[in-house]
Protein backbone atom coordinates (compact mmCIF):
# COMPACT_ATOMS: atom_id res chain seq x y z
CA UNK A 1 0.00 0.00 0.00
CA UNK A 2 1.71 3.52 -1.14
CA UNK A 3 0.99 6.87 0.92
CA UNK A 4 0.03 5.14 3.75
CA UNK A 5 1.40 4.76 7.02
CA UNK A 6 0.11 2.41 10.27
CA UNK A 7 1.09 3.78 13.73
CA UNK A 8 0.09 1.27 17.26
CA UNK A 9 -0.40 4.65 18.65
CA UNK A 10 -1.21 7.85 17.08
CA UNK A 11 -2.15 11.20 18.80
CA UNK A 12 -5.55 12.44 16.73
CA UNK A 13 -7.21 15.99 17.44
CA UNK A 14 -10.04 13.91 19.62
CA UNK A 15 -6.90 12.42 21.47
CA UNK A 16 -4.98 9.11 21.35
CA UNK A 17 -6.07 6.12 19.59
CA UNK A 18 -5.03 3.03 18.74
CA UNK A 19 -3.82 0.85 15.41
CA UNK A 20 -4.29 3.84 13.23
CA UNK A 21 -3.97 4.00 9.51
CA UNK A 22 -2.70 6.98 7.83
CA UNK A 23 -3.44 7.36 3.72
CA UNK A 24 -2.96 10.39 1.73
CA UNK A 25 -2.95 11.83 -1.70
CA UNK A 26 -0.50 13.43 -4.55
CA UNK A 27 -1.08 16.56 -2.88
CA UNK A 28 0.25 15.43 0.91
CA UNK A 29 -3.13 15.77 2.05
CA UNK A 30 -4.65 13.02 4.31
CA UNK A 31 -7.01 11.22 2.83
CA UNK A 32 -8.69 9.02 5.69
CA UNK A 33 -7.69 8.30 9.50
CA UNK A 34 -8.90 4.89 10.53
CA UNK A 35 -8.34 4.04 13.92
CA UNK A 36 -8.90 0.44 15.47
CA UNK A 37 -7.66 -1.35 12.39
CA UNK A 38 -6.29 -5.07 12.78
CA UNK A 39 -2.79 -4.04 11.24
CA UNK A 40 -0.89 -2.46 9.01
CA UNK A 41 -2.70 -4.05 5.23
CA UNK A 42 0.62 -3.25 3.40
CA UNK A 43 1.44 -0.33 4.55
CA UNK A 44 4.61 1.35 6.01
CA UNK A 45 4.95 0.41 9.81
CA UNK A 46 5.79 4.04 11.99
CA UNK A 47 8.97 3.05 14.14
CA UNK A 48 7.19 4.53 17.48
CA UNK A 49 4.49 6.60 18.26
CA UNK A 50 2.87 9.22 16.04
CA UNK A 51 1.85 13.02 16.97
CA UNK A 52 1.29 16.17 14.51
CA UNK A 53 4.17 18.15 13.38
CA UNK A 54 4.08 21.33 15.17
CA UNK A 55 3.90 25.15 12.91
CA UNK A 56 6.71 27.52 14.26
CA UNK A 57 4.42 30.80 13.18
CA UNK A 58 7.16 33.44 13.61
CA UNK A 59 10.66 33.31 11.91
CA UNK A 60 13.28 36.07 10.41
CA UNK A 61 15.36 33.28 8.95
CA UNK A 62 18.67 35.26 8.71
CA UNK A 63 18.82 35.78 12.21
CA UNK A 64 19.74 32.34 12.64
CA UNK A 65 22.84 33.52 11.58
CA UNK A 66 23.33 35.57 14.67
CA UNK A 67 22.80 33.17 17.51
CA UNK A 68 25.24 33.71 20.18
CA UNK A 69 26.73 36.33 18.45
CA UNK A 70 25.17 39.61 20.88
CA UNK A 71 25.39 37.83 24.36
CA UNK A 72 27.79 40.04 25.64
CA UNK A 73 27.32 43.66 27.29
CA UNK A 74 28.26 46.64 25.11
CA UNK A 75 25.43 49.29 26.62
CA UNK A 76 25.56 49.53 30.44
CA UNK A 77 21.90 49.86 29.74
CA UNK A 78 21.44 46.62 26.93
CA UNK A 79 18.25 46.19 25.84
CA UNK A 80 16.23 45.23 23.34
CA UNK A 81 17.02 48.00 21.12
CA UNK A 82 20.98 47.98 21.39
CA UNK A 83 20.51 44.74 20.28
CA UNK A 84 18.24 45.78 17.33
CA UNK A 85 21.29 48.35 16.72
CA UNK A 86 23.34 45.03 16.21
CA UNK A 87 20.38 43.13 14.48
CA UNK A 88 20.31 45.71 12.16
CA UNK A 89 24.47 45.91 11.17
CA UNK A 90 24.31 42.34 10.67
CA UNK A 91 20.98 42.55 8.35
CA UNK A 92 22.98 44.54 6.36
CA UNK A 93 25.74 41.27 5.10
CA UNK A 94 22.62 39.43 4.07
CA UNK A 95 22.66 38.77 0.37
CA UNK A 96 20.79 36.41 -1.56
CA UNK A 97 23.11 33.06 -1.41
CA UNK A 98 23.78 33.38 1.80
CA UNK A 99 20.23 34.53 3.07
CA UNK A 100 19.53 30.66 0.98
CA UNK A 101 22.10 28.88 2.72
CA UNK A 102 21.23 30.20 6.06
CA UNK A 103 17.41 29.14 5.70
CA UNK A 104 18.24 25.94 4.25
CA UNK A 105 20.37 24.93 7.41
CA UNK A 106 17.22 26.77 9.93
CA UNK A 107 14.55 24.94 7.84
CA UNK A 108 16.70 21.68 8.41
CA UNK A 109 17.27 22.34 12.11
CA UNK A 110 13.40 22.77 12.34
CA UNK A 111 12.37 19.66 10.69
CA UNK A 112 14.49 17.48 13.16
CA UNK A 113 13.11 19.73 15.97
CA UNK A 114 9.41 18.94 15.06
CA UNK A 115 8.06 22.33 13.40
CA UNK A 116 6.53 21.16 10.06
CA UNK A 117 5.47 24.75 8.93
CA UNK A 118 7.10 28.08 9.33
CA UNK A 119 5.33 31.43 9.04
CA UNK A 120 8.81 33.82 7.64
CA UNK A 121 7.98 37.44 8.62
CA UNK A 122 10.08 38.55 6.12
CA UNK A 123 11.35 42.16 5.58
CA UNK A 124 14.63 42.61 4.26
CA UNK A 125 13.57 43.02 0.39
CA UNK A 126 16.48 44.94 -1.44
CA UNK A 127 20.08 45.36 -1.67
CA UNK A 128 22.33 46.95 0.62
CA UNK A 129 21.39 50.66 0.07
CA UNK A 130 17.42 50.05 -0.43
CA UNK A 131 17.24 49.42 -4.18
CA UNK A 132 15.35 46.47 -5.59
CA UNK A 133 16.74 43.78 -6.84
CA UNK A 134 16.45 42.84 -10.75
CA UNK A 135 13.94 40.62 -9.43
CA UNK A 136 12.10 42.93 -6.44
CA UNK A 137 11.31 39.36 -4.86
CA UNK A 138 14.82 38.05 -5.09
CA UNK A 139 15.16 36.66 -1.21
CA UNK A 140 11.64 36.22 -0.92
CA UNK A 141 12.23 33.38 -3.82
CA UNK A 142 15.11 32.03 -1.64
CA UNK A 143 12.82 31.24 0.97
CA UNK A 144 10.86 29.89 -1.07
CA UNK A 145 13.61 27.20 -2.65
CA UNK A 146 14.87 26.83 0.61
CA UNK A 147 11.72 25.16 2.24
CA UNK A 148 11.02 23.44 -1.30
CA UNK A 149 14.24 21.78 -0.86
CA UNK A 150 14.28 20.97 2.60
CA UNK A 151 10.05 20.17 2.52
CA UNK A 152 9.57 22.51 5.26
CA UNK A 153 5.53 24.03 4.94
CA UNK A 154 6.06 27.69 4.49
CA UNK A 155 3.66 30.45 4.37
CA UNK A 156 5.73 33.26 3.22
CA UNK A 157 4.82 36.78 4.99
CA UNK A 158 6.47 39.66 2.79
CA UNK A 159 6.60 42.68 5.74
CA UNK A 160 5.25 46.14 4.83
CA UNK A 161 7.29 49.10 6.44
CA UNK A 162 7.50 52.46 6.50
CA UNK A 163 8.61 54.38 9.25
CA UNK A 164 11.14 54.39 12.17
CA UNK A 165 8.65 54.96 14.90
CA UNK A 166 5.24 55.98 15.83
CA UNK A 167 3.39 59.08 14.04
CA UNK A 168 4.91 58.03 10.85
CA UNK A 169 8.89 59.33 11.68
CA UNK A 170 11.20 59.04 8.21
CA UNK A 171 12.93 55.88 8.15
CA UNK A 172 16.72 55.37 9.66
CA UNK A 173 19.62 54.86 7.06
CA UNK A 174 19.88 51.54 8.18
CA UNK A 175 16.20 50.30 7.55
CA UNK A 176 16.97 51.38 3.88
CA UNK A 177 16.76 47.66 2.78
CA UNK A 178 13.11 47.06 4.28
CA UNK A 179 11.52 49.75 2.93
CA UNK A 180 8.41 49.58 0.79
CA UNK A 181 4.36 50.46 0.43
CA UNK A 182 1.29 48.52 0.08
CA UNK A 183 1.22 48.69 -3.63
CA UNK A 184 4.67 47.68 -4.30
CA UNK A 185 3.81 44.75 -1.43
CA UNK A 186 0.63 43.96 -3.47
CA UNK A 187 2.53 43.68 -6.60
CA UNK A 188 5.34 41.77 -4.99
CA UNK A 189 2.29 39.36 -3.82
CA UNK A 190 0.97 38.46 -6.85
CA UNK A 191 4.58 38.40 -8.61
CA UNK A 192 5.46 35.84 -5.80
CA UNK A 193 2.07 33.90 -6.74
CA UNK A 194 3.27 33.50 -10.65
CA UNK A 195 6.91 32.70 -9.79
CA UNK A 196 5.99 30.21 -7.41
CA UNK A 197 2.37 29.42 -7.31
CA UNK A 198 0.97 28.26 -3.79
CA UNK A 199 -0.07 24.79 -3.20
CA UNK A 200 -0.19 22.71 -0.07
CA UNK A 201 3.08 23.38 0.93
CA UNK A 202 3.12 26.46 0.34
CA UNK A 203 0.87 30.18 0.75
CA UNK A 204 1.48 33.69 1.11
CA UNK A 205 0.19 36.65 3.35
CA UNK A 206 1.24 39.56 4.86
CA UNK A 207 2.68 41.32 7.27
CA UNK A 208 2.64 44.64 8.41
CA UNK A 209 5.61 44.90 10.74
CA UNK A 210 4.62 46.79 13.65
CA UNK A 211 2.48 49.95 14.87
CA UNK A 212 5.95 51.19 14.85
CA UNK A 213 7.14 50.62 11.09
CA UNK A 214 3.28 51.25 9.22
CA UNK A 215 1.23 54.03 10.14
CA UNK A 216 -3.30 53.83 10.67
CA UNK A 217 -4.05 54.88 6.82
CA UNK A 218 -1.48 52.33 5.25
CA UNK A 219 -2.81 49.66 7.41
CA UNK A 220 -6.27 50.03 6.31
CA UNK A 221 -5.72 50.01 2.89
CA UNK A 222 -3.39 47.34 2.79
CA UNK A 223 -5.73 45.11 4.71
CA UNK A 224 -8.78 45.54 2.57
CA UNK A 225 -6.57 45.73 -1.09
CA UNK A 226 -4.97 42.03 0.59
CA UNK A 227 -8.27 40.12 1.15
CA UNK A 228 -9.46 41.35 -2.34
CA UNK A 229 -6.30 40.01 -3.88
CA UNK A 230 -6.12 36.82 -1.47
CA UNK A 231 -9.38 36.05 0.40
CA UNK A 232 -8.40 34.60 4.11
CA UNK A 233 -4.65 35.30 3.59
CA UNK A 234 -2.86 35.68 6.99
CA UNK A 235 -2.10 39.05 8.43
CA UNK A 236 0.81 38.86 10.79
CA UNK A 237 1.72 41.98 13.19
CA UNK A 238 4.29 42.04 15.83
CA UNK A 239 2.54 44.00 18.60
CA UNK A 240 3.58 45.51 22.21
CA UNK A 241 6.13 43.50 22.69
CA UNK A 242 8.54 46.29 24.34
CA UNK A 243 7.15 48.65 27.40
CA UNK A 244 8.32 51.75 25.23
CA UNK A 245 6.67 50.86 22.48
CA UNK A 246 3.24 50.71 24.13
CA UNK A 247 3.88 54.64 25.85
CA UNK A 248 4.76 56.04 22.50
CA UNK A 249 1.49 54.46 21.37
CA UNK A 250 -0.28 55.77 24.31
CA UNK A 251 1.15 59.20 23.59
CA UNK A 252 0.55 59.71 20.35
CA UNK A 253 -3.24 58.01 19.87
CA UNK A 254 -4.33 57.80 24.04
CA UNK A 255 -4.67 53.83 23.53
CA UNK A 256 -2.37 51.34 24.04
CA UNK A 257 -1.08 49.23 21.28
CA UNK A 258 -3.25 45.85 21.55
CA UNK A 259 -6.49 48.49 22.30
CA UNK A 260 -5.88 50.40 19.17
CA UNK A 261 -5.25 47.79 17.13
CA UNK A 262 -8.58 45.67 18.19
CA UNK A 263 -10.41 49.27 17.75
CA UNK A 264 -9.37 50.45 14.52
CA UNK A 265 -9.17 47.26 12.47
CA UNK A 266 -11.44 43.76 11.96
CA UNK A 267 -8.64 41.91 13.77
CA UNK A 268 -10.32 37.75 13.13
CA UNK A 269 -9.07 34.51 12.90
CA UNK A 270 -6.85 35.97 10.07
CA UNK A 271 -4.72 37.59 12.21
CA UNK A 272 -1.30 36.57 14.14
CA UNK A 273 -0.41 39.39 16.56
CA UNK A 274 2.82 38.74 17.66
CA UNK A 275 4.30 38.42 21.19
CA UNK A 276 1.67 41.28 22.58
CA UNK A 277 3.21 41.13 25.44
CA UNK A 278 2.11 43.65 27.55
CA UNK A 279 -2.06 43.95 28.08
CA UNK A 280 -4.21 44.91 30.32
CA UNK A 281 -6.96 42.91 31.50
CA UNK A 282 -9.52 44.30 29.05
CA UNK A 283 -7.02 44.12 26.23
CA UNK A 284 -6.30 40.41 27.04
CA UNK A 285 -10.11 39.50 27.13
CA UNK A 286 -10.80 41.59 23.87
CA UNK A 287 -7.86 39.85 22.07
CA UNK A 288 -8.90 36.53 23.15
CA UNK A 289 -12.82 37.33 21.75
CA UNK A 290 -11.32 38.45 18.44
CA UNK A 291 -10.33 34.63 18.05
CA UNK A 292 -6.83 36.56 16.62
CA UNK A 293 -3.50 33.72 17.36
CA UNK A 294 -1.41 35.39 20.15
CA UNK A 295 2.41 34.41 18.98
CA UNK A 296 4.50 33.42 21.55
CA UNK A 297 7.88 33.24 21.20
CA UNK A 298 8.34 32.54 24.35
CA UNK A 299 12.54 31.90 24.40
CA UNK A 300 13.38 35.21 21.83
CA UNK A 301 10.88 36.91 24.36
CA UNK A 302 13.06 36.12 27.16
CA UNK A 303 16.04 36.50 25.10
CA UNK A 304 15.58 39.82 24.46
CA UNK A 305 13.91 40.70 27.98
CA UNK A 306 10.60 41.61 26.79
CA UNK A 307 8.67 40.78 29.48
CA UNK A 308 5.84 37.77 30.45
CA UNK A 309 2.57 37.02 28.64
CA UNK A 310 -0.34 37.10 30.05
CA UNK A 311 -0.48 33.36 29.54
CA UNK A 312 -2.99 32.26 32.44
CA UNK A 313 -5.72 34.58 31.92
CA UNK A 314 -5.55 34.43 28.26
CA UNK A 315 -5.74 31.11 28.02
CA UNK A 316 -8.60 30.58 30.52
CA UNK A 317 -10.53 33.17 28.62
CA UNK A 318 -10.06 30.90 25.54
CA UNK A 319 -7.63 32.62 23.70
CA UNK A 320 -6.14 30.96 20.94
CA UNK A 321 -2.10 31.14 20.12
CA UNK A 322 0.58 29.08 18.99
CA UNK A 323 4.25 29.57 19.41
CA UNK A 324 7.49 30.32 17.17
CA UNK A 325 11.11 30.47 17.36
CA UNK A 326 11.41 34.43 16.21
CA UNK A 327 15.04 35.08 16.61
CA UNK A 328 16.48 31.76 16.18
CA UNK A 329 18.61 31.64 19.50
CA UNK A 330 16.70 27.88 19.92
CA UNK A 331 15.06 26.11 17.40
CA UNK A 332 13.17 23.83 19.82
CA UNK A 333 9.15 23.55 20.07
CA UNK A 334 9.46 21.81 23.30
CA UNK A 335 11.85 24.67 24.66
CA UNK A 336 9.15 27.30 23.49
CA UNK A 337 6.17 25.27 25.45
CA UNK A 338 8.02 24.66 28.69
CA UNK A 339 9.41 28.08 28.35
CA UNK A 340 5.64 30.01 27.86
CA UNK A 341 4.68 27.47 30.90
CA UNK A 342 7.29 27.93 32.97
CA UNK A 343 7.70 31.76 32.44
CA UNK A 344 3.98 31.79 34.52
CA UNK A 345 4.93 29.37 37.02
CA UNK A 346 8.02 31.86 37.88
CA UNK A 347 5.88 34.98 37.85
CA UNK A 348 2.47 33.19 39.97
CA UNK A 349 4.87 30.63 42.33
CA UNK A 350 2.78 28.12 41.32
CA UNK A 351 2.87 24.52 39.05
CA UNK A 352 0.90 23.62 35.96
CA UNK A 353 0.01 27.11 35.83
CA UNK A 354 -1.90 26.89 31.98
CA UNK A 355 -3.72 23.55 32.75
CA UNK A 356 -7.17 24.04 33.37
CA UNK A 357 -9.99 21.83 35.17
CA UNK A 358 -10.88 21.17 31.94
CA UNK A 359 -7.58 20.13 30.34
CA UNK A 360 -5.62 19.08 33.70
CA UNK A 361 -2.88 17.21 31.21
CA UNK A 362 -1.03 20.14 30.35
CA UNK A 363 1.76 18.79 28.01
CA UNK A 364 -1.48 17.38 25.74
CA UNK A 365 -2.93 20.38 25.93
CA UNK A 366 -0.03 22.94 25.12
CA UNK A 367 0.83 21.05 22.51
CA UNK A 368 -2.46 20.31 20.98
CA UNK A 369 -3.22 24.32 21.88
CA UNK A 370 -0.38 25.12 19.83
CA UNK A 371 -0.73 23.40 17.03
CA UNK A 372 -4.13 24.24 16.42
CA UNK A 373 -3.31 28.05 16.83
CA UNK A 374 -0.35 27.88 14.87
CA UNK A 375 -2.31 26.16 11.65
CA UNK A 376 -4.43 29.01 11.78
CA UNK A 377 -1.98 31.54 11.70
CA UNK A 378 -0.16 29.89 8.78
CA UNK A 379 -3.82 29.66 6.97
CA UNK A 380 -2.21 26.12 5.48
CA UNK A 381 -4.29 23.34 6.06
CA UNK A 382 -1.80 21.89 8.99
CA UNK A 383 -4.53 21.61 11.37
CA UNK A 384 -3.41 17.69 12.94
CA UNK A 385 -3.88 14.58 11.79
CA UNK A 386 -7.33 14.34 10.13
CA UNK A 387 -8.60 14.34 6.49
CA UNK A 388 -8.20 17.01 5.03
CA UNK A 389 -5.05 18.18 6.66
CA UNK A 390 -1.55 17.86 5.50
CA UNK A 391 0.41 14.22 6.31
CA UNK A 392 2.68 16.15 8.75
CA UNK A 393 3.66 14.01 11.33
CA UNK A 394 6.32 12.88 14.17
CA UNK A 395 7.16 9.30 14.84
CA UNK A 396 8.96 9.07 18.18
CA UNK A 397 11.11 7.24 19.97
CA UNK A 398 9.39 4.95 22.44
CA UNK A 399 12.49 3.25 23.68
CA UNK A 400 14.00 6.62 24.54
CA UNK A 401 14.82 7.41 28.11
CA UNK A 402 11.85 9.51 28.45
CA UNK A 403 9.35 7.88 26.93
CA UNK A 404 10.16 4.30 27.50
CA UNK A 405 7.31 2.64 29.82
CA UNK A 406 4.89 4.94 29.73
CA UNK A 407 1.18 5.41 29.06
CA UNK A 408 -0.35 7.28 26.08
CA UNK A 409 -1.19 9.90 28.40
CA UNK A 410 2.31 10.47 29.89
CA UNK A 411 4.19 10.69 26.47
CA UNK A 412 3.87 14.23 25.81
CA UNK A 413 5.05 15.00 29.40
CA UNK A 414 8.08 13.28 28.29
CA UNK A 415 8.53 14.97 25.60
CA UNK A 416 7.72 18.42 26.64
CA UNK A 417 9.08 18.65 30.43
CA UNK A 418 11.92 16.94 29.93
CA UNK A 419 14.86 17.53 28.22
CA UNK A 420 18.05 15.17 28.83
CA UNK A 421 19.88 16.33 25.53
CA UNK A 422 18.85 13.88 22.80
CA UNK A 423 15.34 13.93 21.47
CA UNK A 424 12.97 10.81 21.32
CA UNK A 425 12.15 12.89 18.19
CA UNK A 426 13.04 9.67 15.51
CA UNK A 427 11.47 10.38 12.36
CA UNK A 428 9.57 13.22 10.18
CA UNK A 429 6.89 13.61 7.92
CA UNK A 430 5.95 17.01 5.46
CA UNK A 431 2.68 16.42 3.14
CA UNK A 432 3.15 12.75 2.97
CA UNK A 433 7.09 12.28 2.79
CA UNK A 434 9.79 11.40 5.11
CA UNK A 435 12.13 14.16 5.25
CA UNK A 436 14.01 13.07 8.48
CA UNK A 437 15.04 9.43 9.01
CA UNK A 438 16.48 7.93 12.45
CA UNK A 439 17.06 12.26 13.47
CA UNK A 440 18.99 12.71 9.86
CA UNK A 441 17.79 14.91 7.92
CA UNK A 442 18.24 13.68 3.90
CA UNK A 443 20.03 16.82 2.68
CA UNK A 444 21.83 17.78 5.72
CA UNK A 445 25.38 17.16 4.78
CA UNK A 446 25.30 19.87 2.04
CA UNK A 447 23.28 21.85 3.82
CA UNK A 448 25.67 22.35 6.77
CA UNK A 449 28.68 22.70 4.67
CA UNK A 450 26.44 25.23 2.66
CA UNK A 451 25.72 26.86 5.58
CA UNK A 452 29.09 27.05 7.34
CA UNK A 453 30.61 29.00 4.50
CA UNK A 454 27.96 31.18 4.77
CA UNK A 455 28.63 31.86 8.12
CA UNK A 456 32.18 32.67 7.42
CA UNK A 457 31.44 35.10 4.57
CA UNK A 458 29.29 36.70 7.14
CA UNK A 459 31.42 37.49 9.87
CA UNK A 460 33.96 38.33 7.28
CA UNK A 461 31.93 40.80 5.93
C1 LIG B 1 12.43 42.12 14.03
N1 LIG B 1 12.36 41.25 16.28
O1 LIG B 1 11.75 42.66 13.18
O2 LIG B 1 13.32 41.29 13.75
C2 LIG B 1 12.16 42.43 15.47
C3 LIG B 1 13.07 43.53 15.93
C4 LIG B 1 11.76 45.66 15.68
C5 LIG B 1 11.72 41.08 17.42
N2 LIG B 1 10.88 41.99 17.79
C6 LIG B 1 12.91 44.82 15.20
N3 LIG B 1 11.92 40.04 18.18
O3 LIG B 1 10.85 45.16 16.33
O4 LIG B 1 11.77 46.85 15.39
ZN1 LIG C 1 9.68 39.11 14.94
Amino acid sequence: MTNALFAQDALLPSGWAQNVLFQWDTHGLLTSVTTDTTGPAGAEVAAGPVIPGMPNLHSHAFQRAMAGLTEYLGDPQDSFWSWRKLMYQFAQKIDPDTLEAVARQLYTEMLKAGYTSVCEFHYVHHDVGGKPYANPAELSARLVKAASETGMGLTLLPVLYQHSGFGEKAPLPEQARFINNPDWMLNLLASLEQQHPAHTGLTYGVAPHSLRAVGPAALQYMQQHLHQQLPGAPIHIHIAEQTKEVDDCVTLTGQRPVAWLLDHLPVDERWCLVHATHLQPEETAAMAASQAIAGICATTEANLGDGIFDGVNYLQMGGRWGIGSDSHISVSMVEELRLFEYSQRLRDRRRNALATADHPNLAEYLYQSALAGGAQATGRPVNGLQTGQRADLLVLDAEHANLVHKPQHQLLAGLVFCQHNTTPIRDVMSGGKFVVKQQVHATESQTSTGYKAALKTLLDA
